[in-house]
């Protein structure tokens, strides 16, 4: 997260880009307005795109980093960096958007 934050006060373009999808994705998900995104919420967006209810819960999990049942914001912008700063394909972020041929 450290060297994620430094590396993007170089780079506000890039930053700007990363928010702005970061932000549509996660208003998509964000079904009930709450401004958190909930288990049941991941699934169903899930669902819509025909993918199964057990990869959803394994994506949340790995996404709700603070384990308290919610993904914020902050949470899914952490893993939005790690997908495009990294090359690991099992990384989080890779994870999140991959099904979705982001
Ligand atoms: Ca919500
Ligand atoms: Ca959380």
């Amino acid at each position: 997260m450290a060297y994620w934050q430094l590396a993007l006060e170089n780079d506000d373009r890039y930053q700007e880009e990363v928010l702005g999808l970061t932000n549509r994705l996660f208003t998509v998900f964000d079904l009930d307005d709450d401004d958190t995104i909930g288990r049941s919420e991941f699934a169903d967006f899930y669902g819509v795109f025909g993918l199964s209810v057990e990869l959803a819960e394994t994506v949340f999990t790995s996404l709700d980093t603070n384990e308290d049942g919610a993904i914020t914001r902050n949470d899914m912008l952490e893993a939005s960096g790690e997908f495009f700063r990294s090359d690991d394909v099992d990384s989080v972020g890779n994870v999140l958007y991959g099904p979705f041929g982001v």
